[in-house]
């Protein structure tokens, strides 16, 4: 079957939007729905209750003053947009939401969950911060049984192994599916521009029903590698290739990957959360289920963990992969274990002869053109 690819493009694009119509449907057919800030929250357990695991708003500037008459304005922007739509009562997720699961990554979401918690039930995994730690993987394992109750007690239903291990599976294949198609990038030119891939990889986050979006999915990966195979790729095969490492980028999408690609380059790989550094690596199948998803999740490589050393071979490894000629760290104000891991991953470039900058920006339109100049001066250095 042929699509076209623009109106696919669309569809994911709007999927956010979609979605606020669907989460009403899903809700009111009877179904359970967690909300979700972070990549660590281990969503088989969600899937394994019968429930569905939904990523709250975090990336709109119009909620930020009303979070400041709780918060510090000196905080990252993705906390401040997260909990001014709660004030808000603004992001349909949520409104949704029986209840919210977080966990103790960076200082600010941490301090934030706990005035959510008087708007909203918020539940809060411990995450430990030493993913070497034989105490901290064991704490980690303890936290997948304490959540599982948490879901029992909630929904008033029994998990048992074999509904996690079946969940695994599940999601297991839609990491599989996101990977095949991001790895196009891998491609000399691609035949996607970095725009249009995060759009995807944004929109997946929003799409309740996992069967037909891998399908879609699997459809616009061969038709794509179709259309390298033809060599009809609309980017110039000499266009610079980056990667994009750091903090979310939902938030700081356009004025950085869009201005960026305007520019002349192609994002061919993200390392952040979204891209690679979530879905590089599957759940353990064979392993008991529960220590498989305490595995894998206190395996990503988060600036919140000490150390992080997995950020940096995963850098290493998609640098390779990708044939990366430049690295742009993406840094929201504020949030201090990214800015501060940008002087030990500005040495590995060094090491690897990489051009690397880092970007230090938040959800407002103020440094648009200042971000522009020193993205041109970045690709024209390439
Ligand atoms: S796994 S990146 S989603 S913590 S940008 S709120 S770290 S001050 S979003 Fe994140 Fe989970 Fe890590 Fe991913 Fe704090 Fe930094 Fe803000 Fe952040």
């Amino acid at each position: 079957m042929k699509i076209n690819l623009q109106d696919m493009f669309e569809e994911f694009a709007e999927a956010r939007r979609n979605g606020f119509l669907i989460v009403k449907d899903v809700k009111e057919s009877g179904n359970n729905i967690v909300g979700t800030f972070c990549t660590y929250t281990p969503k088989e357990l969600i899937y394994a209750a019968g429930a569905y695991p939904v990523s709250l708003c975090s990336i709109s500037e119009s909620t930020i003053p009303e979070a400041e008459k709780h918060l510090p304005k000196n905080l990252c922007p993705l906390i401040k947009s997260s909990y001014g739509h709660a004030l808000k009562e603004s992001c349909p997720y949520m409104y949704f939401s029986d209840f919210i699961v977080g966990e103790t990554t960076c200082d600010g979401k941490k301090k934030m969950y706990e005035l959510l918690g008087e708007i909203k039930d918020t539940y809060i995994m411990q995450l430990p911060q030493d993913q070497d730690n034989k105490y901290g993987k064991l704490m980690w394992e303890e936290e997948m049984y304490r959540f599982k109750n948490k879901l029992e007690q909630k929904f008033n239903v029994v998990i048992t192994d074999d509904n996690v291990r079946d969940a695994i599976v599940f999601c297991n294949e839609e990491r599989k599916v996101l990977k095949e198609f991001y790895s196009l990038g891998k491609l000399v030119p691609p035949p996607i521009s970095g725009y249009d891939m995060n759009t995807i990889l944004n929109g997946v986050i929003y799409t309740f029903d996992k069967k037909i979006q891998n399908e879609k999915l699997r459809i616009i990966t061969e038709q794509l590698r179709e259309v390298h195979r033809n060599g009809e790729s609309k980017i110039p095969v000499t266009a610079p290739r980056i990667l994009i490492t750091g903090c979310p980028m939902g938030g700081v999408a356009d004025k950085v990957i869009k201005q960026l690609e305007n520019v002349g380059a192609v994002v061919v790989t993200y390392e952040n959360c979204g891209g690679a550094k979530n879905l590089a690596h599957l759940v353990d199948e064979k392993e008991s289920p529960m220590k498989a998803l305490a595995d894998k999740y206190l395996s990503i490589p988060c600036s919140v963990m000490s150390p992080n050393k997995g950020r940096e071979s995963l850098l290493k490894e998609l640098i390779e992969d990708y044939h990366v000629d430049g690295v742009i760290e993406i840094v929201l104000q504020a949030c201090h274990t990214y800015a501060v891991e940008t002087r030990s991953i500005g040495e590995i470039m060094k090491s690897l002869s990489t051009p690397f900058i880092s970007l230090e920006t938040d959800y407002s339109t103020t440094d648009t053109g200042q971000l522009r100049t020193r993205l041109e001066a970045f690709v024209e250095m390439l």
